[in-house]
């Protein structure tokens, strides 16, 4: 359960996010002291590393591009190594705003069976950016689906903001999807018998760069994590406790 005590890490995923990644850094020390911050730079071609470095944040270098999933997971491990209690995905382009950290920690120490607490967009009175009209029906068919699936509505599957405790740490510091992985991981919570809940947050348009989800990735990204929710339904799976070692016929779905 969270105390004065616990320790919390914020993880920041960037891949070329040299005009945002300093702002993020600074907000995050301004407005969430309590988080440590890494910056994982994902084989960004341009300053990235650099410009986070000189806003005070721990960096990570990937040698080269592993995207997100990569990224992310990069950031459970690190979390995992130095025992965090609690970590955070935050991401470098300025969507997140580490004003509204607090109202993840006080879901989290509300209920201490939470094992992940998600920001969702679409929970808050206005809505104010709830993102383009195409991505917005990709997201509530995900949604659909997994209401379907799962035992409790979902209603922001692909936020990436989202804080999670030791359990959900050593569950995707081993497995975590490589690309596009926010609709899976929910599903494999789900699988492993964690518990997870979301809160209203607001989410900005991101503040440079350039997104993932170009218009030819965008039918990739429905092909593959519709592919990917069926296959994860179809797996049974044996229930294994995180940071208990896998075994071999449960990590195949026998
Ligand atoms: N594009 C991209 N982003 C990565 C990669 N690795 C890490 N990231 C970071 O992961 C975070 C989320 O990626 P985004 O491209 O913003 O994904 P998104 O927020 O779903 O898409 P937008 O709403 O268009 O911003 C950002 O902070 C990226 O910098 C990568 O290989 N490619
Ligand atoms: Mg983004």
């Amino acid at each position: 359960m969270a105390s004065e005590a616990s320790t919390f890490l914020a993880v920041v995923p960037a891949y070329n996010e040299a005009s945002t990644v300093a702002a993020v850094v600074r907000s995050l020390h301004e407005r969430a002291p309590r988080f440590d911050v890494i910056v994982v730079d994902d084989g960004s071609t341009d300053d990235t590393a650099g410009r986070a470095e000189a806003a005070g944040a721990a960096v990570v270098r990937l040698p080269f591009n592993l995207g997100i999933g990569g990224a992310v997971q990069t950031g459970f491990v690190y979390a995992l190594e130095r025992g965090y209690d609690y970590m955070v995905q935050v991401d470098g382009d300025g969507q997140h705003d580490p004003a509204e950290l607090d109202k993840l920690v006080a879901a989290i120490r509300a209920d201490p069976t939470l094992d992940m607490v998600c920001g969702s967009r679409f929970l808050t009175d206005d809505n104010r950016y709830p993102a383009p009209i195409s991505r917005r029906t990709g997201i509530h068919l995900f949604a659909f689906a997994l209401n379907l699936i799962l035992d409790q509505p979902v209603s922001d599957p692909t936020s990436g903001f989202r804080l999670y405790n030791r359990r959900a740490i050593a569950l995707f510091a081993r497995d975590y999807p490589h690309d596009y992985p926010e609709v899976e991981a929910v599903l494999m919570l789900h699988a492993h018998r964690l518990r997870m809940a979301e809160v209203p947050v607001q989410m900005h348009p991101r503040g440079g760069g350039r997104s993932s989800i170009t218009k030819a990735r965008s039918a990739y990204y429905m092909i593959k994590v519709s592919l990917a929710l069926l296959v994860g339904l179809m797996r049974r799976r044996r229930v294994v406790e995180p940071g208990e070692p896998a075994p071999v016929s449960a990590s195949r779905g026998v």
